[in-house]
C-alpha cells in the first residue's frame, strides 16, 4: 500500500476517546482505513466539494421532514422518530450519545450541519450491521455515496490507520498533493486548526465531518428563522 512511509505515532500519551460512541467510531474508522482508500490527493478531495454540497442540500428535505414542529431544530424525541424510520437499529442509549455527540451548542437542538454529521456517523457505524443497513440504503439513496467519499477521505488522512488524523498525518497528505511547496505546510496546519476543534492535537470523524459542512458552506446560520442574525452585524 503506498503513501505508509513508516511514519509511526500514536494517539498522545493518555488520549483515550471520551464516549463509547467515540471509542466505537474510531474502531469503526481503523477498520475501515485498514481496507485502504481510492483517494490518490488531498486535492481529489477538494474536487469533490461540489458533488459534497449538492448532496448535502438534498439531505435538507430529510431534515424538514423529521424536524416536525418545523423550529428549524430535531430535538430528542424527533431524533427517536427519526432512527425509528430509518430503521437503524441503535439503543435508546446509543441514540442519547448520538445527539450529545453531534449536538455542539448542546440542548438547543440539532440543526441542518449537526444533523448531516450525524446521519454520516450512523452510516460509518452501520456498516457493520449489514441488515438493517439495507434498509439505511434505500431511505437515503444518493447519501450513500457522499458518506463513503467522506469515509475514504478520512482514511486516506489518517495514514497509520489509527482512526485519528494527526498533525504530521495532515501535513504529509498536503505535501503529497503539493509535491512540497513551501506553502504547503501552512495550508495543511490551518485544515487541519480548522477540524481539531476541542485543540487536542488529534481529529477524529466527527470533527473531520464538522469541518467539511463548514467547507462546503453548510453552516448552522443558514435558513435559520428562529436565531436572529447578529453575528453578521
Ligand atoms: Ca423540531
Ligand atoms: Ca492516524
Ligand atoms: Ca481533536
Amino acid at each position: 500500500m503506498g503513501g505508509a512511509l513508516g511514519i509511526v505515532e500514536s494517539p498522545k500519551r493518555g488520549y483515550l476517546p471520551e464516549t463509547k460512541l467515540e471509542a466505537k467510531m474510531v474502531e469503526s474508522m481503523q477498520k475501515r482505513a485498514s481496507q485502504g482508500t481510492v483517494m490518490k490527493s488531498f486535492n481529489t478531495i477538494i474536487l469533490k466539494f461540489p458533488k459534497i454540497d449538492q448532496s448535502f442540500r438534498k439531505c435538507k428535505a430529510i431534515f424538514e421532514e423529521f424536524d416536525e414542529d418545523k423550529n428549524g431544530v430535531i430535538d430528542h424525541s424527533e431524533l427517536k422518530h427519526c432512527f425509528r424510520k430509518l430503521e437503524v437499529s441503535f439503543s435508546e442509549e446509543e441514540i442519547e450519545d448520538f445527539f450529545k455527540a453531534c449536538d455542539i451548542n448542546e440542548d438547543s437542538g440539532m440543526k441542518f450541519n449537526e444533523f448531516i454529521v450525524l446521519l454520516c456517523l450512523v452510516y460509518l457505524l452501520q456498516d457493520d450491521q449489514s441488515a438493517s443497513e439495507v434498509k439505511f440504503r434505500m431511505r437515503l439513496p444518493n447519501l450513500e455515496a457522499t458518506f463513503e467519499t467522506l469515509v475514504d477521505a478520512f482514511a486516506f488522512l489518517d495514514k497509520n490507520k489509527d482512526g485519528y488524523v494527526s498533525k504530521t498525518e495532515m501535513i504529509q497528505a498536503i505535501n503529497e498533493t503539493n509535491s512540497g511547496e513551501r506553502s504547503s505546510g501552512r495550508i495543511a496546519m490551518k485544515r487541519f486548526e480548522e477540524m481539531d476543534w476541542d485543540n487536542n492535537g488529534m481529529v477524529n470523524f466527527k470533527e473531520f465531518l464538522f469541518a467539511f459542512t463548514s467547507w462546503v458552506g453548510i453552516n448552522e446560520a443558514e435558513d435559520e428563522d428562529e436565531d436572529e442574525d447578529e453575528e453578521n452585524t
